[in-house]
């Protein structure tokens, strides 16, 4: 057993335990994605989606070294305005655990803690992807989907990466890309990249029927479920892609690297944008965490 090294909200571990349904949030978009106030909100609401929708929220980070599975209030209020809070993809876990530091976890590091302790269905915002002009620099997050059995639901990949890159990447590693409601990848601030993926379902039964088939054949890749920012919280195409080449170019012209670069380029269209981006980011976090419910609840034993 693994899961003495995680430290349990009591009412997460209890609905682990019977079946019912759980739904993982990431801890990074607090920390480094939305600006305080606002993170601190955006990060109670979430929770408040999810029970609205029937599942149990785990919002997953460490705290002082300890991988945390579900925080109290007062827990995401620490994290939210913490000092110092590292951003955890897989090589930083041991890192923060070690020394006893606080850490926000990505999408990779939320899978690996989520998968740990037993949640298959985890919502975010957008996943990290190869950058755009910097083919190495890929996002640990795709290699996660790669390893890590978790079912992602996500409004698809920021335009500020390069899109056709990143699906590569997730093919090569045999991570199906099926979009709820679209048959093209979702481009985060809007709808539609025009890029196709793998499948289109429209019915929550249908992607429900996905996780358990891969379940089934033992696969060790995650799933990844995009899904359309809402129509009326859409940033318009070209608008977005003007703000984003400017804070691509800001980024690298600062010569801003490594794990800081997507904090930076968010932190900076939320600037420029006058908080249209930030609007946009909160509506499609909310559309997914209410999807993620569903799906957690098709897919809990004891409802
Ligand atoms: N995409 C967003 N908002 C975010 C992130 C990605 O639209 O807050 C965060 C997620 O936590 C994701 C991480 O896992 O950024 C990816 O960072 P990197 O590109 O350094 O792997
Ligand atoms: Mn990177």
């Amino acid at each position: 057993m693994m899961e003495h090294i995680l430290r349990f909200a009591p009412e997460v571990e209890a609905a682990l335990a019977v079946g019912r349904p759980v739904v993982a949030l990431e801890s990074t978009l607090i920390t480094h994605g939305l600006p305080r106030p606002t993170n601190l909100q955006v990060a109670r609401q979430l929770e408040v989606d999810v029970r609205a929708g029937g599942a149990i929220p785990a919002t997953i980070a460490i705290l002082r070294g300890k991988p945390t599975i579900g925080l109290t209030d007062g827990q995401l209020e620490e994290l939210a305005t913490a000092d110092h809070v590292r951003k955890c993809s897989r090589r930083d876990l041991p890192i923060v655990m070690a020394q006893g530091e606080y850490g926000a976890t990505t999408v990779a590091g939320t899978m690996i803690l989520a998968h740990l302790a037993g949640i298959v269905v985890f919502a975010t915002g957008g996943i990290g992807g190869v950058h755009r002009g910097h083919p190495f620099d890929v996002s640990a997050d795709l290699l996660e989907l790669g390893r890590t059995p978790v079912a992602v639901v996500c409004a698809g990949i920021k335009s500020i990466l390069d899109l056709p890159l990143t699906l590569e990447k997730l093919e090569t590693q045999g991570v199906p890309v099926v979009g709820y409601g679209t048959a093209t990848l979702p481009a985060f601030y809007t709808r539609d990249s025009g890029l196709p993926i793998d499948a289109r379902m429209d019915s929550i039964a249908e992607v429900a029927a996905l996780v358990r088939a891969r379940e089934a054949l033992q696969l060790s890749q995650g799933t990844l479920i995009v899904c359309p920012i809402p129509a009326e919280a859409e940033w318009p195409a070209q608008e977005a892609e003007t703000a984003i080449a400017q804070a691509t170019a800001e980024a690298e012209s600062r010569g801003i690297s490594g794990r800081d670069v997507t904090p930076f380029i968010l932190g900076y269209l939320a600037e420029i944008s006058n908080g249209r981006s930030l609007e946009a980011n909160i509506a499609l976090l909310r559309n997914n965490v209410r999807l993620a419910a569903q799906l957690a609840k098709a897919l809990s034993s004891s409802l």
